[in-house]
């Protein structure tokens, strides 16, 4: 049984191609939390994924997906009556926008009663996100549930706020984010989730919020300003690692795959995180959510590029 459970929404995605025609589109895979589940497997760690997915083409594509990334798929499910999500990604100057075909779909009628139980109960970390919980209300109890298993047997609970606004309105994604940070071990927001959700807060601002919501730790994910990392005792800002990025999307998720790989691992946290620092600067450099995922040698090899610098 998986160490790393994820559990939430996979999209098929269709990025908008580099071309000089803007209606071509490469297609891949996203969906925060099956991309953390790809990143912490590429890195080494043993994961497992939960989910309901359409029993369709877009649905298969993911089974095999996962089964070439080595991600358990023990704890995934197939709905006859409903899709798999599919979303496109544009690019402008203004950077990336996400525009989905989601609503309904098979992943947003997980329920608590759905929960794979015998897979989360030997699960030594749990994650999920603000997205696995604003794709339905029982999709958001699903999430609140799972955490509960996962506390109640001392596993590891981490929780990416990922607020998407086009998913729900700011304040209930506030009220469940918060309600999220209190059940977990690690909240990971990025600094996009900051700025929505502690509007105005600065970054030292924001992780005491966190924390004072009942987050043990927080890592403030500042793209190419790096990370802010707190245990609740220690905080540290890491910088961010040097790259030529062309595409961030799926990067915080890179982050928080590596960051829970590294602390089942047997890193301290902060080690973990700048681990994962590089990880997620690493999965920039190239298109899409999944594609260009680090695997262990990248990072190691760009860690020892940093120290030799
Ligand atoms: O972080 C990247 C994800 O946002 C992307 O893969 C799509 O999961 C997604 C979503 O719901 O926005």
């Amino acid at each position: 049984m998986p160490d790393i459970v994820a559990l939430g929404e996979p999209l098929v995605e269709f990025n908008q191609a580099r071309s000089t025609d803007p209606t071509a589109y490469v297609q891949g895979f996203g969906g925060d939390t099956s991309n953390m589940a790809i990143a912490a497997a590429r890195l080494g760690a043993s994961v497992g994924y939960v989910t309901r997915l359409g029993a369709d083409r877009f649905g298969r594509m993911f089974l095999d997906l996962w089964m070439r990334e080595g991600v358990d798929a023990a704890g995934v499910a197939l709905e006859a009556e409903a899709s798999t999500g599919v979303y496109f990604v544009t690019h402008s100057t203004q950077g990336h926008e996400f525009s989905y075909l989601r609503a309904g779909s098979a992943a947003s009628r997980m329920r608590p009663d759905t929960l794979p139980l015998a897979v989360l109960r030997t699960a030594r970390l749990v994650h999920a996100s603000g997205i696995s919980q604003a794709i339905s209300a029982t999709a958001c109890d699903a999430v609140f549930a799972a955490f509960d298993i996962a506390r109640a047997q001392g596993s590891l609970v981490t929780y990416d706020p990922n607020v998407r606004l086009k998913l729900w309105p700011l304040t209930r994604a506030r009220a469940c984010v918060l309600a999220a940070a209190a059940q977990c071990t690690w909240c990971l927001p990025s600094r996009e989730d900051a700025a929505l959700l502690f509007e105005g807060l600065a970054p030292d601002a924001v992780v005491d919020a966190l924390h004072r919501a009942g987050a043990r730790g927080v890592v403030l994910k500042q793209g190419a300003d790096g990370c802010l990392v707190s245990d609740g005792a220690r905080r540290e800002h890491l910088r961010a690692h040097r790259v030529q990025s062309v595409d961030a999307t799926g990067a915080g998720d890179c982050f928080d795959g590596a960051f829970a790989a590294r602390l089942l691992a047997g890193d301290d946290p902060f080690a973990a995180a700048r681990y994962a620092n590089v990880a997620a600067a690493l999965a920039t450099t190239g298109f899409g959510a999944v594609a260009p995922l680090p695997r262990s040698a990248d990072v190691e090899r760009a860690l020892e590029q940093q120290a030799a610098a």
